[in-house]
């Protein structure tokens, strides 16, 4: 099947898995959550399911409100049952990149409320190791001001090179949901990604990393030849 097959093979997947009457649901940010929240309307309309769901992203909150599902937030909803989004990378350990659509920190915040971190994704994102099929690099929130400091440290300390994101449908660089700049860190080697993820937080400017460590409880990788592999 297609990449988009799999992804729908993915989401239907975790939904069906995962979902149930009377939860707070985090709904993450990308291509492949749209066909989770397709599945999880149904199902809601369907079972007449108690659900509210909390954002990762402007498009995540349309998503919601275009689906007529309940729109919530982390102030009347600080714990969640489950929150499910996608990745662009999955390692053996499930160490995941995530950041491609630029959505990282509001992800990451939401993931971390989740009592079941599930993850969703068609079969290229799936690896052995970080690197071995996304090419981008490890996206990094910072703080505007501070993009060229933190690049260089970034380089200095681990290598590669730390590049800001340039938009494509408007001039200038990236400005994300959180009016932040992102710098795409085009990693050299295998890293010690714990050691890594965190070295880089502490970096002053740096808001968040792509980087989900010991995050992800279950991964869904819709696969070519029709079937969900999953990964725990
Ligand atoms: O940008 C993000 O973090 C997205 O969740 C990304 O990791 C997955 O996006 P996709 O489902 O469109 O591949």
């Amino acid at each position: 099947v297609m990449a988009e097959e799999a992804k729908k093979l993915a989401a239907c997947a975790a939904v069906d898995n995962h979902i149930q009457n009377n939860q707070v649901v985090g709904v993450g940010s990308g291509s492949t959550i749209v066909y989770a929240v397709d599945r999880l309307a149904e199902r809601v309309r369907q079972e007449k399911l108690n659900i509210v769901c909390v954002p990762t992203s402007f498009q995540a909150r349309q998503l919601i409100l275009q689906h007529g599902l309940s729109l919530s937030d982390l102030d009347r909803h600080p714990d969640l049952d489950v929150a499910i989004d996608g990745a662009d990378e999955v390692d053996d350990s499930l160490t995941l990149i995530k950041g491609g659509g630029g959505c990282l920190t509001q992800e990451k915040i939401v993931a971390g409320c989740a009592k079941h971190f599930i993850v969703i994704a068609d079969y290229r994102k799936d690896s052995k190791a970080l690197g071995q099929q996304w090419k981008k690099g490890v996206p990094v929130e910072v703080v505007p001001m501070a993009y060229v400091p933190v690049s260089r440290a970034i380089t200095r300390r681990f290598g590669g090179e730390a590049v800001l994101r340039m938009a494509v449908s408007k001039a200038g660089p990236v400005v994300t949901d959180n009016s932040n700049f992102i710098l795409d860190w085009k990693f050299e080697q295998a890293q010690n990604w714990k050691e890594v993820n965190t070295a880089v937080k502490m970096i002053p400017g740096v808001v968040e990393t792509g980087l989900f460590v010991g995050m992800a409880e279950k991964v869904y990788f819709g696969m070519e030849d029709g079937s969900v592999k999953v990964r725990d």
